[in-house]
Formats: structure tokens, C-alpha cells, sequence
């Protein structure tokens, strides 16, 4: 069953267009951005919400960064593997990815050669951690979305009934 964060924080209800935008210093690619808007779209098409990208990197609601190790948040990523992302609850709106991370795009590799086995799609960690950002904790429905594991390379994009519930219920 899918759960929300202490005390059900959400977006507020005069908030149903969010824009997010991407950390200028990263300088990502346009097929990067992309996936991002594809994961965003899988869940306002089961809401009211909608999500616009916007260049205003200070005034988005949503901040997407790759960061490596301590970033200065208090929640340094570690390095391959272990955690690979991590996004606050609202209205917080920061999301953030481990850049040392082999990210796979679209079955393909971004930054690394593909004989490494250690490789995350980019878009299944997007679509867990949109689900964070808009006020999901984790699910104890395995296959589910806010599922709190996922093997590695494997891809897992589509929300299923518990997290369509889960959200429905926020919004
Ligand atoms: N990052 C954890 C996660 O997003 C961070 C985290 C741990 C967390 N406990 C939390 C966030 C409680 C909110 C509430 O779950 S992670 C997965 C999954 C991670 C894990 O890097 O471990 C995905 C990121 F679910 F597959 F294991 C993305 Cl999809
Ligand atoms: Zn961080
Ligand atoms: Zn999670």
C-alpha cells in the first residue's frame, strides 16, 4: 500500500502548474532533459497537476541537479550504487542525482562503456523520485512504482494502481 510523509505534506491546491528546472552547471544534454519530461508527464496524466520546464533555475518549483559525494545538503551520495538519488518532500522541490552513477538513457548508456554492470535507468529513478517530490513516501506493493527497491539495470516506468491510488488521493 502507498504511504505520504509525515504529516501528508503536499503541493498546495493554487499550485496545479509546477515548473522545474535544470542546474545550469550541468550543462545536460537535451535527450537527458527529455526523460525527465517523460517522467513527469507519466504522472500528470493522472492528475490535475501539470509540470513546465522553465530556464528560471532560482524561481522553479522543481531544482534537478547531478551532484557528486557531499553537495551540501547533509545527504552526501556515495559513490557507484547505493543511493543513487534523492528528492525532498513538498514544498521543498529539490531533486537530486548521483553523478556517479552509470546512468542509462533510453537503453543506452550516457557515461560509461557499456561492459559495466552497475548500470541505473535514468528515467525509472526520475518517475520514484517525482513521486517523492509531489508528497509519496514509500509502498509495500512490490512491482509498484514507490516500491522502495529496484534491481539494477532493470527499467520500471509505468505507475501501477497502488501509486495511481496514492496520488490520486494527495491530488
Ligand atoms: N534513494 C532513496 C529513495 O529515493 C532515498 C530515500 C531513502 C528516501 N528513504 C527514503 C526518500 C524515504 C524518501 C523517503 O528511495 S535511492 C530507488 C528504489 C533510490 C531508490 O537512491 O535509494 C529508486 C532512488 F526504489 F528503486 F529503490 C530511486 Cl527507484
Ligand atoms: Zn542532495
Ligand atoms: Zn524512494
Amino acid at each position: 500500500h502507498y504511504s505520504f510523509f509525515p504529516g501528508r505534506p503536499r503541493w498546495p491546491p493554487s499550485k496545479s502548474e509546477l515548473t522545474y528546472a535544470f542546474e545550469p552547471r550541468n550543462q545536460l544534454p537535451e535527450n537527458v532533459k527529455t526523460v525527465f519530461g517523460r517522467a513527469f508527464e507519466r504522472w500528470s496524466e493522472v492528475t490535475t497537476l501539470s509540470f513546465i520546464e522553465t530556464t528560471s533555475y532560482g524561481s522553479a518549483d522543481i531544482k534537478i541537479g547531478f551532484f557528486n559525494g557531499d553537495h551540501g545538503d547533509g545527504e552526501p551520495f556515495d559513490g557507484v550504487l547505493g543511493t543513487l538519488a534523492h528528492a525532498f518532500s513538498p514544498p521543498s522541490g529539490r531533486f537530486h542525482l548521483d553523478g556517479d552513477e552509470n546512468w542509462v538513457l533510453d537503453g543506452n548508456f550516457v557515461s560509461a562503456p557499456s561492459s559495466i554492470i552497475s548500470a541505473v535507468d535514468l528515467e525509472s529513478v526520475a518517475v520514484h523520485e517525482i513521486g517523492h517530490l509531489l508528497g509519496l513516501g514509500h509502498s509495500s506493493v512490490e512491482g509498484s512504482i514507490m516500491y522502495p527497491t529496484i534491481s539494477s539495470n532493470t527499467r520500471k516506468v509505468e505507475l501501477v494502481d497502488d501509486d495511481i491510488q496514492g496520488i490520486q488521493s494527495l491530488y
